[in-house]
């Protein structure tokens, strides 16, 4: 039933949404959908219009037009879901919002919004005795429609009046809703920014395995759709994987061409692999993959640059042979090796960055919400949230049994891929950074002492040394002397 307007309605509304664009539209029907009375809010009333022109027959709306209209057709302890573009439009939205609500209602930004934002929009709204929760939400429009999953952040106690709501809403696996509490503040935002992150590095190395395929082995798209297909039916078992064979077997209907080969090779971003990245660097975390992921979009968008390097030497080097079957079966065994490291350093990630805010969020929890409705969703998180099952304390998802077992059957396979691609001059950057940090993480002795050493030498920087405890410095520009500082 569609109420067409306003407060005239007999029945109030459990959940209100503002920001009709594609997302909010289609979260707004799934909770219609799942039996919710969902009040309807957009800046432009256009919007509202036409969900309800078009969609209004899916469960029950209520149309308001002003924001004092829409507060009115909420039930108490109001709950108002944000789906506006990221940034200065949800402050205003919130202030709006804020300024007719009462103490104990709910605001929950659903949109991308960087986790420090939400820290700030928390404690701001806490203090006018407003509960805000900030809630990552991925699986793009169509996972908004049938079964996002969800990240929601924020007070435990705006959970125990919104998480059933919610969890209704979301992808269901094996009868688990892929939401739950992610911890205090701004972590449900901060951990569907690391999600966005570990999806570049997943896509980045979905492209650098399609390249060697195409490149080394010189196989057709549409045969690079089949292999990815095949690799699907396996432990790379993923939405990413299934996606692309669907993207690589498209033909351009104008050029009769494979469509990958009509689209401008230039990877755009919008933004959250950046702040994953630079949210990493103020941790001293390495995520390696997704660094790379988001300078390689960077180099692929640097056309002019690009046009002008065309013809530099490449300086190729003979290879060793390839046979085809076995060449498909170590990219396959790079693939998955490099997306362990990924995974392993988003989840270092997050716990650094839960041991910062004092979030106290659960890894395997996390891998549980990711089995479904995200855009990373992948049998692979079944194996990661069994790992922190069975160590929550796991010091690296590397070291987990399973994964250490797969990781170190693939290595050799992995070697020769990156060798294979080194001597081709096939740039594979996220292949080649994710086995150095491997090589890195099991290596014993690091040249790191060697930098120590510099930095002592040139910035009297201190060192510690192997033997014994405390600082040392040598009197480089002196009689070479160490001293204890
Ligand atoms: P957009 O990010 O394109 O935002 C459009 C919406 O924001 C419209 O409803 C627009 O109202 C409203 N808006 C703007 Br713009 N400025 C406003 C202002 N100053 N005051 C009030 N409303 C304002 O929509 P989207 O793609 O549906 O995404 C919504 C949120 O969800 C974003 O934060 C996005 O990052 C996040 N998200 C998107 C995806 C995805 O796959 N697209 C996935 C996950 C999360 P108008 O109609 O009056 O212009």
């Amino acid at each position: 039933m569609t109420s067409s307007t306003s407060n005239t309605s007999a029945a109030k509304a459990q959940i209100g949404v503002t920001g009709l664009a594609v997302m909010g539209s289609n979260i707004a029907r799934n909770f219609a959908r799942n039996g919710f009375v969902v009040a309807l809010h957009n800046r432009s009333v256009g919007r509202t219009d036409a969900l309800l022109a078009e969609h209004g027959g899916e469960g029950e709306f209520i149309r308001t037009e002003t924001v004092p209209e829409f507060i009115e057709a909420l039930e108490s302890p109001r709950r108002v879901l944000i789906m506006v573009k990221a940034g200065e439009a949800t402050d205003a939205v919130i202030e709006e919002l804020a300024a007719a609500m009462d103490p104990g209602d709910i605001i929950i930004d659903g949109g991308n919004a960087l986790y420090t934002d939400t820290i700030r929009r928390e404690a701001a709204l806490a203090k006018r005795g407003l509960h805000f929760v900030g809630a990552g939400i991925s699986g793009g429009e169509e996972g908004a429609l049938n079964g996002p999953a969800i990240m929601p952040g924020g007070p435990a106690e705006s959970y125990r009046a919104l998480g059933p709501m919610l969890e209704k809403i979301s992808a269901q696996v094996d009868g688990t809703p892929c939401c739950t509490h992610i911890g205090p503040d701004g972590s449900g935002h901060f951990v569907k920014m690391v999600h966005n992150g570990i999806e570049y590095a997943d896509m980045q190395l979905i492209a650098e395995a399609y390249q060697l395929l195409r490149t080394v082995l010189g196989l057709e798209p549409a045969e690079i759709a089949d292999v990815f297909r095949e690799w699907n039916a396996g432990d790379l078992e993923s939405y990413l994987v299934e996606i692309t064979a669907e993207v690589l077997a498209q033909v351009d209907a104008e050029t009769g061409k494979p469509l990958v080969d009509v689209i401008v090779d230039s990877a755009e971003q919008k933004g959250t692999g950046r702040w994953t990245v630079k949210s990493a660097l103020d941790l001293g975390v390495p995520v390696t993959g997704i660094g790379e992921a988001v300078f390689a979009r960077a180099l692929s968008g640097a056309r002019d640059q690009r046009a002008a390097a065309q013809g530099l030497v490449a300086g190729t080097i003979e290879a060793p042979p390839v046979d085809r079957t076995a060449f498909i079966e170590d990219v396959r065994s790079a693939l998955y090796a490099s997306k362990v490291i990924a995974y392993a350093q988003g989840f270092d990630q997050i716990s650094a960055g839960s041991d910062e805010y004092g979030w106290d969020v659960q890894p395997g929890a996390l891998a549980t919400i990711w089995r479904g409705g995200c855009i990373i969703r992948a049998r692979f998180l079944d194996r990661i949230k069994d790992a922190y099952a069975a160590d929550p304390d796991l010091p690296s998802l590397v070291l987990d049994p399973y994964f250490r077992g797969e990781v170190e059957r693939s290595v050799e396979a992995w070697r020769r891929v990156v060798v294979a691609a080194t001597c081709r001059g096939i740039p594979i950057p996220a292949f080649a950074s994710s086995l150095s940090y491997y090589d890195g993480l099991r290596t014993e002795r690091l040249p790191a002492a060697l930098i120590q050493g510099l930095r002592d030498y040139f910035g009297a920087h201190t060192y510690e040394r192997v033997d014994r405890s405390g600082h040392f410095h040598t009197l480089w520009s002196g009689d070479r002397t160490e001293v204890e500082v």
